[in-house]
C-alpha cells in the first residue's frame, strides 16, 4: 500500500514550535520565556479557531447583550476569544499584564509564582460583526517588555510607543487559519493544519510589494474626508493605464483580512479621521501598532497620515488613531496628497 505521502508532505514543514525554539534566543537570550509566551498565544489561537469553526453550528453568533468599553455591542465570540487568550496567558505565567479591547482596564496577571515580564495588548477578535456572514476575522496582539523604570505591571507600564514592541502578530480566521508574527527579524506566516493541530511555516520571510493595485477604505465616509484624501481617492480612480490606474477598491470591513491581502499582494488600507470618529476608528495600542510593526518588518509603511504610527506616544489604552498602512510607495503618496504636495494632475 502506498504510504500516505500527504503525511510526508506535512512532515516537510517546520512547525511554529520548532521555529520559535530555533529563534528563541533573538528576543530573550536567557530563559526562553518569550518562546513560551508565543506558545501560549498559539494555544489560545487554536482554541478560538475551534470555536470559530463551530460558530455556524452552535449558537455563538449574536451578542452577549453587554456593551464593551468601545460602546459596541459585544459579540459572543468577542467574549469567548477574550476569555481564551486571558486564560492561556494567565496559565502560561510569562505575561504580567494584559490590555484588551474587551476590557476597560488593564488586567494584571496575579499568578503567585509567575515572574512574567511581558505585557500583551490585544484585540481578541477584530471585525466580529462579520462572523455571522462568514467573512474572515482576526486576532491582533502586541508584546512589550515590562519596563525597568516601571517594574510594577500597571497601565503606565503598558503605555509605550510602538517602537518598543518586542513582538507583534495576528491570527486570521479565514479560508484557512494563519498566524503571522514578527519579533523584529522579519515576518513569518504559519498555517494551521487542523489534522495535526499544528501551525506550519507556509510563508517564510514575508515581504510586501513596493506598490499595489488595490486600496481599502470605507468610501461611505467620503463627505467627511479632508480635501487631500478626497483628491487622492479621485486620483486613484483616474483612467491612466500608463500609471496603472484606476486602482481597485477592496474593503471587506475586517482590518486583519484587508491588511493581510494587501501585505501579500501590495495595497493600501486607510481609516482616516471621520465625522463619526474624529481621531480615526482603529486603536493605536492593539490594532495600529502591531500591524505597523509587521508591515515595517515586511518592507512596508504605517502612518497616521502625518507621522510614523510607531513613534506616537500613547496616553490611553483605547485611544484611536488615523491609519494609512501598506505598500511603502502607496503610503508615501497618501501622505503627499494630505500635505497638498500632489494633486489630480500629478
Ligand atoms: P467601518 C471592525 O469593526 C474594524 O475595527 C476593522 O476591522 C474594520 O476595517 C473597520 O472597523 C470597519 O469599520 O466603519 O468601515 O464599518
Amino acid at each position: 500500500m502506498q504510504p500516505d505521502n500527504r503525511l510526508e508532505e506535512i512532515g516537510a514543514f517546520k512547525t511554529l514550535e520548532q521555529f520559535i525554539i530555533e529563534r528563541q534566543f533573538s528576543v530573550d537570550s536567557s530563559t526562553g520565556a518569550f518562546s513560551r509566551l508565543l506558545r501560549d498565544i498559539s494555544v489560545a489561537a487554536k482554541l478560538v479557531n475551534w470555536h470559530m469553526r463551530r460558530a455556524g453550528i452552535i449558537d455563538v453568533f449574536g451578542s452577549t447583550g453587554e456593551i464593551n468599553v468601545q460602546g459596541e455591542v459585544q459579540a459572543v465570540m468577542d467574549a469567548l476569544a477574550h476569555k481564551e487568550f486571558v486564560r492561556a496567558l494567565r496559565r502560561g505565567g510569562e505575561c504580567c499584564l494584559i490590555g484588551s479591547e474587551e476590557h476597560s482596564e488593564a488586567i494584571p496577571m496575579k499568578a503567585s509564582d509567575s515572574e512574567g515580564k511581558y505585557i500583551v495588548l490585544m484585540d481578541p477578535l477584530d471585525g466580529s460583526s462579520n462572523i455571522e456572514v462568514n467573512v474572515s476575522v482576526g486576532t491582533i496582539f502586541s508584546i512589550y517588555h515590562l519596563p525597568e523604570d516601571h517594574p510594577e505591571p500597571t497601565l503606565e507600564s503598558a503605555l509605550q510607543p510602538g517602537v518598543n514592541q518586542v513582538g507583534a502578530g495576528y491570527v486570521l480566521y479565514g479560508s484557512s487559519t494563519m498566524l503571522v508574527y514578527t519579533t523584529g527579524e522579519g515576518v513569518n506566516g504559519f498555517t494551521l493544519d487542523p489534522s495535526i493541530g499544528e501551525f506550519l511555516l507556509t510563508h517564510p520571510d514575508i515581504r510586501t510589494p513596493e506598490t499595489g493595485s488595490m486600496y481599502s477604505i470605507n468610501e461611505g465616509n467620503y463627505e467627511s474626508f479632508e480635501i487631500g484624501l478626497k483628491k487622492h481617492i479621485k486620483w486613484m480612480q483616474q483612467e491612466r493605464s500608463d500609471s496603472g490606474r484606476p486602482l481597485s477598491t477592496r474593503y471587506i470591513g475586517s482590518f486583519v483580512a484587508d491588511f493581510h491581502r494587501n501585505l501579500m499582494k501590495g495595497g493600501l488600507y486607510m481609516y482616516p479621521a471621520t465625522h463619526k470618529n474624529p481621531a480615526g476608528k482603529l486603536r493605536l495600542m492593539y490594532e495600529a501598532n502591531p500591524l505597523a510593526f509587521i508591515v515595517e518588518q515586511a518592507g512596508g509603511k504605517a502612518s497616521t497620515g502625518i507621522r510614523r504610527i510607531m513613534e506616537v506616544e500613547p496616553d490611553k489604552l483605547h485611544q484611536r488613531i488615523p491609519v494609512y498602512i501598506g505598500s511603502p510607495k502607496m503610503v508615501e503618496t497618501a501622505e503627499a496628497f494630505l500635505r497638498g504636495e500632489l494633486d489630480l494632475d500629478s
